[in-house]
């Protein structure tokens, strides 16, 4: 594939295209994690083009490739078939990326490209048997109906699922977050909505599913999001999500340096924890370096993140807060950022300051 060409890694100052991105993909605040369900307003947002736009009562979505039935189906049609809903966390898989040095130049997230919702839609394989897919397909190609260029190749949004995860009960077409329609912003009137993985896989603004017999190797899916330890190499798909947790940061902040300021005595610290492999089984905060573990609740859902809290006697002083998640396949979150050239992936631990009076 040609215009294969990587931007220059940064160290140091934050470069105006960086911000602008910061600006238009806003995160999380971490406020925010005291919901169990992200307010749609507070949803993070991760838009690589423009919103395009969209008529909800003349789009459709065009089934084509390898199904013996192919066609065409309108939201008012979706909307007559069984409906499933789903609690999903979902985080971006640059999440963390502005943390790393050097560090890739594109949304540079520090640690809130996170959020939960409850999305309501057509289960995907409802949808691929009602078009009778074919025996010969071996991945299904989701199409948004955005484009722009990346790296010099003009391409739609677009990326896929191997049969397996794409037959999956879970995985929507979804066209309601938190029981209202689709925001623009978060892909009205449709989207994908891939419980478990890295938000890229949840196509937004979606128009078109095909069923194809080969590899996928749009830009989306074969030249961005892998794990890479050189810009250069092949590298390894980014997919499900690794084990992380957050804190609400404790107190009150400084206005610019976001620093935290709290009186001395007995503070409940609570955050939320999720990972690709659920459920979590073990957060640990430490305070100045010494860990202890954290009560952590069962999952509300499968894939929705799972709430945390933990008591501290803080001392005045300034104090370093840090908290680790452990998943079911063992993995824990590291406390410095693994490295990845282009961004991807970090789960380092936390780490919040705190001025105690
Ligand atoms: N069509 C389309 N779908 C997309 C994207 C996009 O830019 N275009 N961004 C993806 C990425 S990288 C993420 S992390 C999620 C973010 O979803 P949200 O903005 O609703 O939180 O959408 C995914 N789906
Ligand atoms: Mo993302």
């Amino acid at each position: 594939m040609p215009g294969k060409a990587r931007r220059t890694p940064i160290v140091g100052r934050f470069t105006r295209q960086e911000v602008a991105l910061a600006a238009r993909n806003s995160g999380m605040p971490l406020e925010a994690l005291r919901y169990e369900l992200t307010p749609a307003g507070l949803h993070y947002l991760l838009i690589h083009f423009d919103i395009p736009a969209a008529d909800a009562a003349t789009w459709t979505l065009e089934l084509r490739g390898l199904f013996s039935q192919p066609g065409a189906i309108g939201l008012a049609a979706l909307r007559q078939m069984p409906a499933t809903t789903v609690r999903v966390t979902m985080e971006c898989a640059g999440n963390g990326r502005g943390q790393i040095s050097p560090r890739y130049p594109s949304v540079p997230w520090l640690e809130e490209g996170v959020s939960t919702a409850e999305w309501t839609g057509v289960s995907l394989p409802v949808l691929l048997q009602k078009a009778k897919l074919e025996e010969s397909a071996r991945e299904v190609v989701f199409y948004g109906a955005d484009r722009g260029i990346d790296r010099g190749l003009e391409h739609a949004f677009a990326r896929s699922l191997a049969l397996e995860e794409a037959l999956r009960e879970d995985v929507l077409v979804a066209y309601a977050m938190n029981g209202e329609p689709l925001a623009p912003q978060h892909g009205a009137p449709l989207r994908l909505v891939v419980p478990g993985w890295y938000g890229m896989a949840s196509v937004k603004w979606l128009e078109r599913i095909e069923a194809i017999d080969r590899a996928f190797d749009g830009v989306q899916q074969s030249l961005s999001y892998h794990f890479r330890a050189a810009a250069g190499e092949r590298g390894v798909p980014c997919t499900r999500m690794r084990v992380n947790c957050l804190m609400a940061p404790p107190g009150m902040p400084d206005f610019y340096s976001r620093r935290r300021v709290l009186g001395a005595g007995r503070v409940e610290i609570i955050g939320r924890a999720w990972s690709g492999a659920p459920p979590v089984r073990r957060v640990e905060l430490s305070v100045d370096g010494e860990w202890s573990d954290a009560a952590l609740e069962a999952a509300p859902a499968p894939h929705a993140w799972q709430r945390w809290r933990a008591l501290w006697d803080a001392s005045a002083g300034r104090h370093e807060l840090r908290c680790r998640a452990t998943d079911a396949s063992g993995a824990a979150q590291p406390l410095e950022p693994p490295w990845d050239a282009t961004g991807f992936g970090n789960n380092a631990a936390q780490t919040v300051e705190v001025m105690v009076r």
